[in-house]
């Protein structure tokens, strides 16, 4: 039962990995999607994805959708000295043969207006809205509030 128990507790301890979750559709593979989960009250959160683009043709981010709130497309910039978000009001480029990180401090998905927590424990669903590429559905992997980017099993090239 010990024997057990110490096993379990290492396993528990240990960081959790995100499953290797690639979604696809057209030539864009979507890798690593995660989030954070909200504090009581918070009205909102961000969301993150490499969005990598196999195909020939650019493509263009314009949107998504997840019951959780609105999604926006979000970018960080300089104004006035202090570190802003920017709505990304013409989406985002995904340029042919190229990879876009979405990450903390850069370009981000942004749930705004959240209808409730974003709970640890189960993904997010999200759908991300491409020009192209259309509508590809994707889950979230969920770290509590303020934690880093989750440990990834390893993705060959990435
Ligand atoms: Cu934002």
């Amino acid at each position: 039962m010990r024997f057990i128990s110490t096993i379990l507790a290492a396993f528990l301890a240990a960081p959790l990995p995100l499953a290797a979750q690639v979604a696809t559709s057209g030539g864009l593979e979507i890798h690593k999607p995660w989030t954070r989960a909200t504090p009581p009250g918070a009205r909102t959160g961000g969301g993150f994805v490499v969005i990598r683009n196999t195909g020939e043709e650019s493509d263009r981010l314009t949107g998504g959708s997840s019951p959780v709130g609105r999604v926006e497309l979000h970018t960080m910039e300089i104004s006035d000295g202090v570190m802003k978000m920017r709505p990304l009001t013409d989406g985002l480029a995904i340029p042919p043969g190229e990879t876009v990180e979405l990450k903390p401090g850069e370009h981000h998905i942004m749930f705004v207006d959240l209808a409730g927590a974003i709970g640890q424990g189960e993904p997010l669903p999200v759908t991300l809205v491409f020009e192209k590429a259309g509508a590809i559905p994707i889950e979230m992997f969920v770290v509590p509030p303020g934690a880093p980017e989750p440990e990834h099993d390893s993705q060959k090239g990435q």
